[in-house]
This record gives C-alpha cells, structure tokens and sequence, in this order.
C-alpha cells in the first residue's frame, strides 16, 4: 500500500514526497484504492455479460454519496493497510480521510436513498448501474450571516475527482426542440438544438470487495461536430446555442427537495439525463441481443421518483420510431421494464409540466404522452388522464407506464393508495407495493462509530456488518450492568469527540453529560423544527422559572438547509440562531440548555453527529413524512426517538418495542379531522398558557431586539393557518420531552432502551430494502457473492 500511494503521487500526480499537500496524500490514497477495486469491477462485469444476467438501472436525479476513501477502504478491508501506510510515510491518516469533499449531489433523503442503495447493489452482487447527473456543482453550502442562510456556489470539482473514469468514448446525441414530420406511417424529430452526453463512471465496490457496480454519471458537451457544420453553413447562432446549453445543463443541482422547480433548465436536465441512460442501456442490450421484444427479461429501470419518468416515452420514442415496433406493443414492453418509486404525498412536490413548455421543448415525446394516454383510456375508459388542464402529470405518467409503484414505508404505500393514486389504485389493485426505506449499515454505523462498532465486533463477532439481523443477540445484554456500561461509555466518548469538534466550529461549550438532542434534516415546516425551538424556549422559561429544581441538561443540536427560495423555512433558520445567541448567553441556565446550529449540514457532518446522539427528533406531522431515513440512522446508532406516528418511525416503534419510543402528536386520520375544526390553531394556543406565552415573547422581539417585528409573520401563521399543527401537537410534545428529561436522569434504564433500540434495527437495512426489490419489482436474483447469508 506504502508503495501504492508514493507511485500515485509520483507519477500520477506528478508530486515529490517531500512537498506534498494533505491534498495530494488524500489523492494518491485515493487512486491506490480504486486500484484495487477494477479488478473486481471487471470481474463482475465480464461476468454479467458471460451469463446474460439481467440488469438493473436504477435512474436518479440525486446520488448523495458524502466522501468516499473511508467507504471504498471499508469495502475491501483495507482501513488498517492504508492507515499504517500513511502512518509510516509521516501523514496523519484522519487529517488526510478528512481533506476529501463531500460529493453533495442530491438534496437530502432521496440522494442519499440512492446512494445507500449502491452500496447494497453491489453487496448482493446484483449487477446494476446508477446512472445520474455529473453536476459541477452540488448543494450550495451554507452559511450563517447574522442568523440568516446565505449560499455560495458549492465546488467540489476544483479539486480532481480521484474515483472517476471518464469515458469520452461514450457519448450521445440529445435533442430538444425542434419540429416532427409525419410521413408514410412514420414520426422523424428534428432537434433544435443538440448537446453531448458523455459519461464518468464511479466503480462501487460492495462489501467485502467480491462484487463491483458502475455509477455512470453524465455531463454535458457541446456538440461539436454539429457545431462546425452550422458554423460553416454560416449558422453562428445555431453553433452558438449547442454551446450555451452544454454550458448550463450539467451546471448545478436544483436546491429544492419536495417543492417543484417548474424551469425549462430542469425539464431539460431530466431529459438530458434520462435519455443518455436509456440510450446507452439499449445499446448494451442490443449488443448481443437480437430482438428488442427481449428487453424486459434482461432490463428492470427503476425510476427514483418522477424527475427521470420521461424514461417512459423516451423508451416508447426509440422502440416505436427508430426500430419500427407498433405503439401499443412498444408501450406495454417499456412496461414491463420500468418501475416507479413515489417520496411524497405532498401536492407542491408532484412534478406538472405545462404542454405548452414540453411539447416545446420535447414534441415528439408530447406526441407519445398523447397516445399513452388514449391508450390507458382505450382499456380503461374513465381513468385519470396524464394531460388534463394543459397540463402534463408526470405521477400519473410514471404510474401508467410502470409495472409496479412503490411507497417507501408501510404508512406512506397506504397513503398513496388511498389519496394521490386511488382512482389509478383502483383500476389497477396489484401495482402498488411497499419497499420500507432502509440504509447501509457500513457506513451508517461500521464506519461513522468505531467506538459503537468495535464493543459490537467484540461481544458478538464482525457478522453484523453484513448480516444486520445478527445484532439481535445484543438483546440478551440489556441486563447485563457491565455491557451496558461499556455500551454508554462508547457513546459518551462520541459526545466528547462531538463537543470537542463543536467547541472548534461553534465556540460554545457543552457538556458531555448532557442529553444530546440532535434535530438534522432538510429545514421544513412540515418535518416542524418550529415545533423543536418553541419548546425549546418553554423549556427555558421553566428553567429560569425554578433554576434550582431538578432538570435535566440538554444541548439542543440543529443542523439543515433551506431551500433559497422558502421564505418562511429562513425564517426559521433565523429564528433559531437568534434564540440560540440569547440562551446560550443566559447566565441563570448555564449549562443546563445549550442551542447549537452548526452551518453547512451534509453526510460528513451526519456521520459526526448521529453516533453522540441520545434523542433523535422525529416530530413531523403525521401523514407527511414519506419514511424518513435518518430516524433508522439514530435509532441504530443507540438513540431513542421522540417522534410521532408518521414514515417509518410506525414500523421503527414496532421493530424497537414501544416502551422504548417517545410517541406523541396525533395521529394521520387526526390531522386530518382537525384541519375541519374552524379555529383549530388559536384555540389550541389559548388553551396552552406555556405556548402562548413562548408566542408572546417571539413576537415581542424578546429574541430580536434589534428588529422587534421579525418574527410577526412567522407567529401570526401559526396564529391563522397552522397548516402543520404545530399548536396542536405542542403540549403533548413538551410532556414527552419531560417524561424523556426523566428517563435519562435515571441514566441505566436509559441505556438498556438505547441498546434495544440498536439491537432491534437490523430490519432496517438496506440489505432487506434492496431484496424486497429485486423479488417484488425486478425479478433478478441477489446471488450475495459477498458470502451474505440469504434470509429473505
Ligand atoms: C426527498 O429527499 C424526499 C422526497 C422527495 O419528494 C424529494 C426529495 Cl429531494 C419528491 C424524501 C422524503 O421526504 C423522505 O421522507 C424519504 O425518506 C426520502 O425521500 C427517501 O425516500
């Protein structure tokens, strides 16, 4: 390995031992590893080709992958190698793990679902490609300015990417615009305008290294050939328009996460991604296969929500148009290859284009939206139209074109069965199916908590990394004094590492002792960290009421972006930075109550938090968090949630047992009967004199004396239209929060409720995720070349 990395640096980088950067250490590291991952790449997919195996193309807008060394390191079991090999060259092993960006291409659950997946994929030997977009720059970063979020462009390919190969072999032509000429029984598009698709591939290396995949990320290229022949036609702006798109497609990652973007840029980004993808995956086919008819026993395409759903017409576009197959046929065999899995109930984030903008954009395809809709008519007159009020409805596209819809908890599937997609529900009752979220536990427990995973590896042996059921046997522990102990003492040496780094980050001192109490997530009002700091302040006021009773030490820890254009989700941000600055200044609570926001949340600060965690906040309105993946994060990493019945903490709370959850709010069907209530929100306020009391203070400007109205608005909504029932779940929130105060003073009774909670969440793995799909949607087989046992 020692040798590896100087040759990288040599000869690679061009670099001399002697006058290297952490940056160049971080590189060579990098470079050796990915050595080590082609042989099994190719391998694997010399395989897939020998036995024809069938292939999964898992389409997604977002892969959010944080930092790969220690990931790739893990996988193939050389964390110690390269740790001693760095050692020995004189570099410090963290500092240069620690140089690498965060690969922030996605927003938040949704990216970072896909990339968990990828890990799994190739874990259970499935032969598989993610393919998304090669953005130059990914979630902006964040920054606090006075309180407020501001955002910067965010730059993770200044530096080279180590992990990539580029491919400028693979390219291909994407059209947009234009017209379609009809003639002799045959549709013929012409473009406007062109762009190059070229592709950069990332091997992914599961577990144990037997298996590789391939992340197939493309960027855009001005179509240069093209390009020329306008420009020599004397065509300068056409030559001119290839270039300016090129320029901006692959540019920058859409910042929101569930409210719609609506753009021309973003139609064409989901275009520009999707068709590369199908493209290059019939090209694969069609390698070494003759007839197209074949297509669905060799290809499942799984659509991460409906940004890639043009996958749809695309597939029917090329079947149809360029190998001369009759429209229905063409439409039932994309059919058979596509599924369709939905994130959200919520009506902003269902993607609708306006016809005008798509059939101008992609008239072709608006031509074959047509008739796929008239063809769902046809067989099922009365149907939900996908073009109704000019308008196009990528759900209903998506779930007309799949053979399967999938839901991502056991609460969520309910609802998309019995509100978004009931009437499609109706006419076709086996397509929805659940796939329960999960997450990868390599790195969201292997790899973020050595102290926890090592006391594991000790007590039960290292099976669990791969098998996560096995931490079952930790449940014969919970009475046993000494592991408890130990199992404490792993997670108080996280909180002082933590407070250590928040120290440096945020200069405020915490105390380790302390409950942490860790809120982390997209900043929304429907997941209500409203909720989180006005409890917060109700707490203080008792604090300060009584100083001298018994409380229990809390550090509370936010962390989230807000979308650039969600008014009210900045307000909150603000909200919370200035009530932090006022607490933590606050002689009379000292350390009994902390607030700390640290900025620029993402996987790197996720990995750093989740292990010192004691209480994970999960208290979003019920019925509106589709699963939520961080709530498996906590729990497995030995905290206990507060959380209501929504996602998956339902089946979270029954996996962990519910004496050891802290349930509160109300519940999906009650949400929905108060929002009937006429004044349901002011009369929740006037019955609570603790809210209204913490109410009266924001809006006083008690928090902000230099602008006494800030928060006006922000109070008056939850006053007028408590869309979100914050006032309503307030009182039983704070009771929850005090019944856990207790708990925790009784510091091993805790404990055991934190082990169960780990010793329960082996369900939770990607692993079970990922079978459920290949059994329930794709029909392939998880051959578990990593020497994974089969349960399912
Ligand atoms: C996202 O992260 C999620 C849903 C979206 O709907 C978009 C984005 Cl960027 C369009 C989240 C859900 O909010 C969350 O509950 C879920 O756990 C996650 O997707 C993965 O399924």
């Amino acid at each position: 390995m020692k040798e590896e990395i100087l040759r990288h640096l040599c000869k690679s980088l061009g670099k001399d031992a002697a006058h290297s950067s952490v940056h160049d250490w971080r590189v060579a590291l990098s470079l050796a590893l990915r050595d080590r991952m082609v042989d099994h790449w190719f391998r694997s997919t010399r395989e897939t080709y020998e036995t024809r195996a069938k292939r999964v193309y898992y389409l997604s807008m977002e892969f959010l992958i944080g930092r790969l060394v220690e990931d790739m390191a893990a996988n193939l079991g050389l964390v110690e190698e390269a740790r001693a090999a760095l050692t020995e060259l004189g570099q410090d092993y963290d500092a240069v793990v620690l140089n690498e960006p965060d690969a922030a291409l996605g927003n938040g659950g949704l990216g970072r679902l896909a990339a968990c997946f990828m890990d799994l994929l190739a874990s259970l030997g499935i032969p598989a490609y993610g393919y998304g977009i090669r953005y130059e720059h990914g979630l902006f970063k964040q920054d606090f300015v006075d309180g407020r979020q501001v955002e910067t462009a965010e730059t993770w390919l200044t530096q080279r990417n180590p992990w990539e190969f580029e491919r400028p072999e693979v390219q291909f032509r994407i059209g947009f615009g234009g017209h379609v000429d009809h003639h002799d029984g045959k549709a013929y598009w012409h473009p406007w305008e062109t762009v190059l698709a070229t592709a950069y591939d990332t091997p992914v290396v599961g577990w144990q290294g037997k298996w590789g995949n391939t992340l197939r990320l493309w960027s855009a290229r001005p179509a240069s050939k093209f390009d020329l022949e306008s420009f020599n036609r004397g065509d300068y702006l056409a030559a001119g328009r290839s270039e300016a798109l090129a320029r901006t497609i692959s540019r920058v990652l859409y910042p929101d996460d569930t409210t719609e973007a609506g753009k021309e840029l973003r139609l064409k980004q989901e275009y520009f991604f999707t068709a590369a993808s199908i493209m290059d995956l019939l090209r694969r086919f069609l390698s070494d296969h003759d007839d197209i008819r074949e297509l669905p026993q060799y290809v499942a395409i799984q659509l991460n929500d409906t940004h890639p759903a043009i996958a749809g017409p695309e597939l029917v576009r090329l079947m149809s148009d360029e190998h001369n197959l009759p429209m229905d046929e063409a439409i039932e065999l994309a059919r058979r290859c596509l599924g369709y899995t939905n994130h959200t109930l919520l009506p902003e984030a269902l993607e609708r284009w306006h016809v005008g903008l798509l059939g101008r954009v992609l008239p072709r395809h608006l031509e074959i939206i047509r008739a796929i809709d008239e063809d769902q008519q046809a067989r099922h007159p009365g149907s939900p139209r996908i073009l109704e009020h000019d308008h196009v409805h990528m759900g209903e596209l998506a779930f007309i074109m799949a053979h399967k819809v999938n839901g991502v908890s056991a609460l969520h599937t309910e609802l998309v069965k019995s509100t978004v997609f009931s009437d499609l529900h109706r006419i076709h009752p086996t397509r929805i199916v659940n796939q329960t979220n999960g997450i990868t536990p390599r790195r969201w427990l292997h790899t973020c908590n050595a102290p926890l995973s090592n006391l594991i590896t000790r007590e039960i042996g290292d099976g669990w990394v791969a098998d996560l059921e096995k931490l079952k046997a930790l449940n014969q522990r919970t009475g046993d004094r000494e592991f408890l102990d130990a199992f404490s003492a792993a997670k108080r040496q996280n909180k002082t590492e933590l407070a250590d780094w928040i120290a440096q980050t945020c200069g405020i001192a915490v105390d380790p002792d302390a409950m942490f109490d860790v809120q982390i997530k997209r900043i929304h009002e429907y997941k209500r960290q409203l909720m989180n700091i006005l409890e917060t302040v109700a707490l203080w006021n008792e604090m300060r009421d009584a100083p001298d009773a018994e409380w229990t030490p809390r550090v509370k820890i936010f962390g989230g972006k807000a979308a650039p254009g969600y008014h009210v989700a900045k307000q909150i941000i603000h909200l919370i930075n200035d009530v932090a600055r006022v607490i933590n200044n606050d002689p009379v609570t000292g350390d009994l109550l902390k607030v700390v926001f640290p900025a620029n949340y993402n996987v790197t600060m996720a990995e750093r938090l989740i292990p010192a965690a004691d209480l994970s906040e999960q208290i979003s309105t019920a019925g509106k968090e589709a699963s939520g993946t961080g709530n498996m994060k906590f729990a497995l990493n030995g905290a206990l949630t507060i959380g209501t019945l929504d996602g998956a903490n339902v089946e979270i709370r029954e996996h962990v047992g519910s004496e050891n959850f802290f349930l509160f709010g109300l519940t999906a069907r009650e949400v929905v009967e108060r929002r009937h209530v006429h004044g349901y929100a002011r009369a929740a306020i006037e019955a609570s004199p603790r809210l209204s009391r913490v109410l009266g203070q924001i809006a006083d400007g008690q928090f902000s004396p230099e602008d006494s109205s800030r928060y006006h608005g922000l109070v008056g909504g939850l006053y007028d239209h408590d869309y979100f029932l914050v006032t309503c779940d307030f009182d039983s929130y704070f009771d929850t929060q005090r019944r856990a105060d207790q708990v925790y003073r009784n510091g091993s009774n805790w404990a055991a409720m934190a082990l169960r909670n780990t010793a329960s969440m082996g369900w939770f793995s990607s692993d079970r995720t990922i079978r459920g799909y290949a059994r329930d949607i794709w029909q392939v087989d998880a051959v578990d070349r990593a020497g994974l046992e089969m349960t399912a």
